[in-house]
């Protein structure tokens, strides 16, 4: 799994923030997902990415890969609606 992170704003990300993936049954992320990885992610200036990567095995069932940034909402941002997207399996 490679996860790549882009700061989309205009102001630099302050360290340290993390990214999340979980293995849900359903697009949208509940509390009962499983949780497969946590990275924390250094600063990130404005456009610059961060790009992280596993080697994970995955749950043997059909289901998304969900993937949140700064779940703890550790980073003030212009737009915290675009924190998260999924994929499905
Ligand atoms: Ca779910
Ligand atoms: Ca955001």
């Amino acid at each position: 799994m490679k996860v790549v992170v882009q700061n989309q704003g205009t102001a630099a990300a302050a360290a340290p923030f993390t990214a999340r993936a979980f293995f849900s049954s359903d697009p949208s992320l509940d509390p009962g997902d499983t949780l497969l990885k946590t990275w924390n992610i250094g600063a990130l200036a404005p456009a610059a990415t961060a790009v992280v990567k596993t080697r994970n095995t995955l749950p043997p069932a059909a289901g998304y890969i969900l993937v949140v940034v700064d779940q703890d909402g550790v980073i003030d941002e212009t737009d915290e609606t675009n924190n998260q997207t999924g994929r499905s399996l």
